[in-house]
């Protein structure tokens, strides 16, 4: 697996000897680290934790945390199971229910992911149930990205993690997670509640619409009908093709094709939109057609005509943007700095008449719609 500056790979859930796993902590955490892996959420059924004691496994993983991060999570549930992670406490329970579930880890302080949701015998029952930050698209071998579009389509803000659900260390290594974060558990822990997060069985993949990242919501600006993408990848010698699918409410299709064997990364490019487009998600494909690579959505917004930092809101710091652009100043737009000569999304984001020019006339445009609104 390449690693990648900005972004740690691991896994987000497997056992140990804490419950049904074979291996202890350490052992696991040993063979990862051989493997590449920068970080481990351990995820031991949560019942074992009646006959063992959590502050032991805790004190382990801390213990196992040499040139790997080890984090101690759990695997909550009877025959529903969902992955609980930051918790603040611990107390084991025997809780079921797909909501008792969800609602029992944010008591404890955390956040959780829907562990296979589609797994024969261990499936979760109820999809319709709230709170919970994502699913497992994919476990070991098993993917469930049809029922993760099928989710997206009903406009349900769900992210997605792939994990080897490892009870063996020779289970380790596929698939794995990058997050993008630094070596510190606060930020691996953001990384994976905020959906920072590329699913991979050896590429690295990864995209931005304007100034968002992946998990995000992008502005797209009422006239323009399009997505400005920029896709980064770095393979590791199996990806042939980068599909990017467009989630609408009714259905999924290919937006554009990059073959990266042809493009070197990164490519920007242009892809269409529909009114009500709800978000945007990249696969990496091999020369056999398997996804190899999944990154998380970046879902999509209308941006009003003149909300130049897109924050919602059109006031005297879009005015000040837009004078910027006109005398070709950098800018700070979703924490970021741009500089002349801007990216295209800037530049139309300023343009407001569309006559290819960024001016007065766009400024006056942007002082107006500010007046506007302002309350009176
Ligand atoms: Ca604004
Ligand atoms: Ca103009
Ligand atoms: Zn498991």
């Amino acid at each position: 697996m390449p690693h990648v500056s900005g972004w740690l790979v691991g896994d987000a859930h497997l056992h140990s000897t804490y419950s049904d796993g074979n291996s202890s902590i350490a052992v696991m955490a040993s063979r990862a680290k051989d493997l590449g892996l920068q970080w481990l959420y351990l995820t031991d059924h949560a019942p074992f934790f009646f006959l063992k004691s959590w502050n032991n496994y805790v004190r382990e993983c801390r213990q196992a945390s040499t040139d790997i991060i080890v984090m101690a999570g759990s695997e909550f549930g009877l025959t529903n199971h969902y992955l609980g992670y930051g918790l603040e406490h611990f107390q084991p329970s025997l809780i079921d229910s797909c909501q008792g579930l969800i609602n029992y880890v944010i008591s404890l302080g955390g956040f959780g992911y829907i562990a296979h949701p589609d797994s024969p015998d261990l499936g979760w029952d109820d999809l319709s149930v709230d709170g919970y930050t994502g699913i497992e698209v994919w476990n070991g071998r098993s993917s469930c990205e049809y029922l993760w579009d099928e989710l997206l389509m009903q406009q349900r803000k769900v992210l997605g993690i792939a994990n080897t659900d490892a009870h063996s260390p020779d289970s380790l290594g596929d698939p794995f997670l990058y997050v993008r974060a630094g070596p510190a558990e606060e930020e691996i822990l953001q990384a994976l509640k905020t959906g920072k997060v590329v699913m991979s069985r050896g590429p690295f993949l990864n995209f931005e619409v304007g100034p968002s990242e992946l998990g995000e919501t992008a502005g797209i600006p009422e006239r323009s009908g399009v997505a400005h993408l920029n896709v980064t990848w770095v393979s590791d010698g199996t990806l042939e093709l980068v599909r990017i699918l467009r989630v609408d409410p009714d259905g999924i299709s290919t937006a554009a094709i990059i073959d990266t064997v042809l493009s070197p990364s990164p490519v920007e490019l242009t892809v269409p939109l529909e009114k009500n487009s709800i978000c945007l998600r990249l696969q990496g494909l091999n020369s056999s057609g398997q996804v190899i690579a999944l990154t998380n959505p970046i879902w999509v917004q209308e941006l009003a005509d003149g909300d130049i930092n897109g924050d919602g809101t059109i006031n005297i710091l879009d005015v000040i943007c837009c004078l910027r652009l006109v005398i070709q100043a950098s800018l700070p737009v979703n924490g970021k700095v741009y500089a002349h000569p801007y990216p295209r999304w800037l530049f139309e984001r300023g343009d407001l008449n569309g006559d290819g020019v960024v001016d007065i006339s766009d400024v006056l445009f942007v002082l107006r719609s500010a007046l506007n609104r302002q309350p009176r």
